[in-house]
């Protein structure tokens, strides 16, 4: 089937230079007409630096700079803001800049685009693979989404995973929305946000690659303190039909 591959990137980055440096180029060769919006937060490694740099000959590639570390959703919010207003495409995917979303893999996201479906990259249907996670992050991550899909009664299987296709209404229904979550939690009240709204939901099947260079962002504290915010989610919009 032939694909639009029209749409834009969000990609937040705390200290990814080393990752940039190969995966922009990637993402170029493979999604020539695509627009890049990199969300940094003043990295000290001087990411900004390298996209300022490679976004001269690029001009498809954009970089919005935030003053510091203010939390992968609230980056991923503020780049959807910016694509909406200069990429001007009908669909918006979200990714992480360590690999761990294989480039190739949008394609199938693509496959499955339409106005009013978020299509959710999964790690936990049939067909779906996680490569060198530790078994204790692959175990605390498969209790995390039963948690969440417990309190907020989405029959979803990944809430936690960053890598999605937002049709433009669900893009523009989020920013004006704007989540209260900053961090990682994001994912899951946007989720939550898009389905009071009678958005469908599709999951497909993708390969989950630990990272090979670069930190972790996400501490333990951050992982338990993400366990009430889900409560916090499910009151704050409780009895709210967004439709
Ligand atoms: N702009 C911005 N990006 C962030 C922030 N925290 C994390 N990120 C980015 O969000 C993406 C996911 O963060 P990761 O640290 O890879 O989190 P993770 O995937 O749960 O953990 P590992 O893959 O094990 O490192 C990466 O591209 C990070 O650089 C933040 O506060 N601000
Ligand atoms: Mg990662």
């Amino acid at each position: 089937m032939p694909l639009n591959n029209r749409f834009s990137i969000i990609i937040p980055t705390y200290n990814e230079k080393e990752n940039l440096i190969t995966l922009l180029p990637v993402l170029k060769n493979l999604y020539p007409a695509s627009n890049i919006f990199i969300v940094d937060d003043n990295s000290q490694d001087k990411t900004s630096d390298f996209i300022k740099k490679f976004s001269r000959k690029n001009k498809n590639v954009h970089l919005l700079q935030r003053h510091s570390k203010l939390g992968r959703g609230s980056a991923v919010i503020d780049g959807l803001k910016k694509a909406l207003i200069i990429g001007k495409t009908d669909y918006y995917l979200e990714m992480d800049a360590d690999f761990s979303h294989v480039p190739g893999e949008i394609k199938r996201l693509l496959v499955k685009k339409d106005p009013h479906t978020l299509v959710i990259g999964s790690r936990y249907i049939p067909g779906a693979r996680t490569v060198n996670w530790p078994h204790w992050r692959q175990i605390l991550s498969i209790l995390a989404n039963f948690y969440i899909r417990t309190i907020l009664k989405i029959p979803l299987h990944d809430f936690t995973n960053g890598f999605r296709l937002y049709p433009k209404y669900a893009a523009e229904i989020i920013v004006m929305t704007n989540p209260a979550e900053k961090g990682y939690t994001t994912l899951s009240e946007t989720a939550y946000i898009l389905f009071l709204n009678g958005f469908k939901f599709v999951e497909v099947p993708t390969t989950f690659v630990n990272r090979k260079l670069g930190k972790t962002k996400i501490s333990l504290k951050e992982y338990l303190q993400s366990l009430t915010s889900i409560i916090r989610i499910k009151q704050n919009y409780h009895g709210s039909k967004m439709l």
